[in-house]
């Protein structure tokens, strides 16, 4: 693409979410684990100052910018993650002066599965590498964040590009996004007689990025009409009374973050205690509180999870910010099949588009290939 050799190859993981969704910019809990699909970062650097993007998903010429000159809002469509993420790695004293650097990657885009992130953490963990850095892989994470904050405008939490950063494979990542503690928690399905089914819906919703961030104002709200800093820090017996002084439209929110995050704790509890397959009934119940509390699920993601119960799985939920993407199915191994030809009967039958379906295993984060 450049006409010149590459000086390496870094890559980092889509995620899926098993369960804690929306808590990550409220304080509370979140359990990924990375997808076995990647994105690939090859860079060579440059010593004008300049960076040089290109993707294979977007034919053409390669952005051209000044890395000394990015400024947030400078940059339009997929070139504005990884300028931001040079943006903030310069700020941070991070980087070369100037870079090539071609992209390609396996994660389905625009899925709910945080290709966004995946995207950031293959060009940090490229741009540090080719200054000789090694940066701690949540600072990194925290990095990322700001860039998607500032570049593409996304108030997105921390779960995903911790995720991207910090998962190992046959773990899921227990993050605890008020002080970013973390834990591995062994999780490997397939050991267990298990499958973990990704549901890609293919559906996109308009309502995506106004609606995530109506709902992390409600949360902000919420947490300030309670006196709290974080929403996460109101205990689960103080959840009633609580709710009796909040105006009628928080409360419904306020409800999810709080129970959502004792089904993390349940999760976790199960995970660790060697027991995967009764996780099923607190994800199908994670869901209902997206759906009924959060309302940031959709007819694509309540039909597949509808269909997966139906079909005889352990449990389903949407996974991710919702409003389209993707749901996260537990279920026996030898239920897998006919749980998948269900959830596509289904859509058939609606006349919708038909759903990707595949199974995952927890992989591995961020990393140097070549
Ligand atoms: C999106 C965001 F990017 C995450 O930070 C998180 O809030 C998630 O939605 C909902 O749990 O993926």
């Amino acid at each position: 693409m450049f006409g010149t050799a590459c000086a390496g190859v870094w890559s980092a993981p889509g995620r899926v979410n098993l369960i804690g969704e929306h808590t990550d910019y409220n304080g509370g809990s979140v359990l990924p684990l990375a997808l076995p699909r990647r994105t690939w970062a090859a860079a060579a650097p440059r010593a004008d100052g300049l960076l040089r993007l290109h993707s294979a998903d977007a034919p053409g010429e390669p952005a051209e910018l000044a890395v000394a000159r990015l400024v947030p809002g400078s940059v339009r469509g997929w070139a504005a993650y990884p300028a931001g993420v040079a943006w903030a790695l310069r700020r941070a004293g991070y980087g070369p002066g100037g870079a090539d650097v071609h992209v390609e990657t396996d994660v389905p885009l625009g899925a709910g599965l945080s290709s966004s992130a995946a995207l950031e953490l293959a060009v940090a963990l490229a741009l540090t590498g080719l200054a000789g850095q090694e940066a701690d892989r949540r600072e990194l994470a925290l990095l990322a964040r700001d860039a998607e904050h500032a570049f593409p405008g996304v108030p997105c939490g921390i779960m995903d590009q911790t995720a991207a950063a910090c998962c190992i494979t046959g773990h899921v990542l227990h993050l605890r996004t008020r002080d970013l503690a973390l834990r591995q928690v062994p999780f490997d399905p397939v050991a267990h007689g298990l499958r973990l089914l990704v549901v890609d819906t293919r559906a996109v919703h308009a309502l995506r990025d106004g609606a995530y961030a109506a709902r992390r104002a409600g949360c902000e709200a919420g947490a300030r009409a309670l006196g709290l800093r974080l929403l996460a820090d109101l205990a689960p017996s103080q959840l009633d009374g609580a709710l009796g002084e909040l105006e009628p439209s928080l409360r419904p929110l306020v409800r999810h973050v709080v129970t959502e995050e004792v089904r993390v704790g349940r999760v976790v509890s199960r995970l660790e205690a060697g027991d995967p397959r009764s996780v099923g009934e607190l994800l199908t119940a994670g869901h209902a509180s997206l759906r009924d509390d959060f309302a940031v699920s959709c007819a694509e993601l309540d039909l597949a999870v509808s269909a997966a119960c139906r079909a005889g799985a352990l449990g389903a939920r949407m996974t991710g910010g919702g409003f389209g993407g993707s749901a996260v199915v537990l279920t026996e191994e030898a239920a897998a099949a006919g749980v998948a030809r269900e959830v596509e009967a289904a859509f058939a039958t609606g006349g919708r588009r038909p759903p990707r379906v595949f199974a995952v295993t927890p992989g591995d984060g961020a990393r140097r290939d070549l």
